[in-house]
């Protein structure tokens, strides 16, 4: 059964907008052992850009070349998620992915407007990100910027390779596709968080402020999806080091129900005994 953590009025913003922004945050004793954790992630991968914190939830050095943490897998665990999640995208359901964004002041990379589907192995397309600030995202330091009915068509726009390399991504929607004057700033305390879909198109400014911006991006997929190992989208140049082929997928709830998600590839001995309690 789901529990109602999500209103009904904050369902019916996710499934207009294509994103929300609920009134449930982590408690402060999270957020504050979560920003120690973080620091730590940080220190641990002095050769990545804190912006590229790929794979953050897998522990030990992960095939995307990032030293993860299991707390951040135990954050996407944490049941008022899953159950949010749920709300939005049905009770079957894949932990997929958890990249940390850190934006470090003054040179904290952009991220250039896109459509997650551009990027992700996931056929038919779906995923509800939930993206929770670890830190003030604000306008001033780049905070996420989402643009409101933009996933209505469940239409993947072109995308353009940028050899910019000051991004956190370099997979950028075409502008004609959409109405940059609609946008939406998504200003966040540490503890708020947004879900949005994966066809919504959104960005987020470079942060110029003296103020550090850290967001913890979890990916869920209804297991109707397939997360296929085989596909390499964007011809595997999205500006990060992906390894789909051995990426870790945890069942949080429900069963498999397209039959054809590897729960087994990528486990190791530390990680599959969480499963257990999935
Ligand atoms: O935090 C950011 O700057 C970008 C996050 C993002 O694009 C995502 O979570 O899908």
């Amino acid at each position: 059964m789901t529990s109602s953590v999500l209103s009904e009025k904050e369902i019916s913003d996710y499934r207009q907008n294509g994103y929300v922004v609920p009134s449930f945050t982590l408690p402060a004793d999270m957020i504050n052992a979560l920003q120690t954790t973080l620091q730590q992630l940080i220190d641990a991968n002095p050769g990545v850009r804190p912006e590229k914190l790929v794979s953050a939830h897998i522990e030990g050095k992960n095939d995307d070349g990032v030293i993860g943490n299991s707390r951040f897998l135990e954050l996407a665990m944490y049941p008022p998620l899953i159950d949010m999640v749920s709300q939005v995208i049905g009770g079957d359901i894949a932990l997929w992915g958890c990249q940390v964004f850190c934006k470090p002041p003054e040179d904290g990379y952009a991220t250039p407007w896109h459509q997650d589907g551009q990027y992700w192995p996931i056929r038919p397309l779906a995923t509800c990100t939930v993206w929770i600030a670890l830190e003030p995202s604000l306008k001033k330091n780049g905070c996420l910027r989402v643009i409101p009915g933009s996933h209505t068509d469940k239409v993947l726009h072109p995308h353009l390779h940028e050899d910019r390399t000051e991004l956190t991504l370099n997979q950028s929607v075409n502008a004609d596709c959409f109405d940059s004057s609609t946008v939406h700033d998504l200003e966040l305390q540490p503890g708020q968080m947004s879900l949005h879909d994966v066809y919504m198109i959104h960005g987020a400014n470079a942060n110029t402020s003296d103020l550090r911006r850290t967001g913890v991006a979890i990916r869920y997929m209804p297991t109707s999806s397939h997360f296929d190992r085989e596909l390499h989208p964007a011809k595997g140049e999205t500006g990060l080091s992906l390894n789909f082929a051995t990426r870790p997928l945890w069942l949080l709830k429900g069963r498999d129900v397209c039959g054809k998600n590897d729960f087994t590839t990528g486990h190791r001995a530390e990680s599959a005994s969480k499963t257990s309690n999935a």
